[in-house]
């Protein structure tokens, strides 16, 4: 039963069915799923076996924009169930998709579970320039700065926010935590950002010891 709603929820994906995938999400939840595992063995491997065929040249662009709206809509409905931790801990987070970059998908899992853990967010969106990371950092006086990327191409943005932050003399003064299919614990040692992490499980884990690290 549980298996045939992952394998629904993948295919609804892959045929960018938004109403269905909203269905599945729906009925999932429903049956008492845990919202993370839904997304983890459902929505999330159908996104990526969607990422599998562009990248193959098997979709285009029409296709991939219909999967993107059903994988959206999903992980909405399946975000907005994720317990909330009532009591907020201390620990403020900005986070953002770097500049030149659409993709926010993850993102906003990482957001909502962070958020879920009792973190304050302040969630940047996509698109988001290195001095701009630094400047709501500084307003939201924020421990930490996460960076997200899906291009290959965005990568560098967040090397540039690490040498942005050290310019300006404030590299001590927060964390740094980086993200996104390309990105690897190699990267992040690479640019100097103080965690990388690959799921938002891994983020909320990574995020904690960050924070035990401060001053
Ligand atoms: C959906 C999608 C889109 C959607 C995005 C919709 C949206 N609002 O996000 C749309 C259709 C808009 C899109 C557009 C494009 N896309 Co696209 N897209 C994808 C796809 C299929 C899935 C991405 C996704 O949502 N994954 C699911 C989420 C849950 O996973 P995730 O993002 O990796 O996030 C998890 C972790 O990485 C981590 N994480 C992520 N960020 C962070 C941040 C922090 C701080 C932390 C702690 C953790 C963390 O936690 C998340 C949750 O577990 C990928 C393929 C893939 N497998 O990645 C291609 C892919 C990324 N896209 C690609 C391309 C080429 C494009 C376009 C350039 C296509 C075009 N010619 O126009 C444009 C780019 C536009 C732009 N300037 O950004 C390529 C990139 C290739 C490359 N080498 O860079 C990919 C890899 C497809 C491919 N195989 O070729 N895309």
């Amino acid at each position: 039963m549980t298996q045939n709603i992952f394998e629904q929820a993948i295919k609804a994906v892959i045929d960018g069915d938004v109403d269905t995938a909203a269905e599945l999400a729906r009925r999932g939840l429903g049956e008492g799923l845990d919202p993370l595992e839904l997304m983890t063995n459902g929505f999330i491997p159908g996104i990526n076996r969607v990422g599998d065929l562009f990248g193959s040249g098997k979709l285009f662009i029409p296709g991939l924009v219909k999967s993107a709206d059903a994988m959206q809509k999903a992980t909405a409905i399946i975000n907005a169930a994720i317990p909330q931790e009532q009591e907020t801990v201390n620990g403020k987070i900005v986070i953002g998709t770097v500049e030149g970059d659409m993709h926010d998908i993850g993102k906003t899992i990482v957001v909502s579970l962070l958020r879920a853990n009792g973190f304050e967010v302040l969630d940047l969106g996509r698109d988001v320039a290195p001095h701009r990371f630094i400047e709501e950092a500084e307003k939201f006086k924020a421990d930490i700065i996460g960076s997200s990327t899906l291009l290959t191409t965005t990568m560098v943005v967040q090397k540039e926010l690490e040498e942005a932050l050290k310019k300006a003399g404030l590299k001590e003064k927060y964390k740094t935590i980086v993200g996104g299919a390309p990105v690897t614990q190699r990267w992040a040692n690479r640019i100097g950002a103080d965690a990388f992490a690959q799921d938002a499980g891994d983020g909320v884990k990574k995020v904690r010891h960050l924070l035990a690290k401060l001053p």
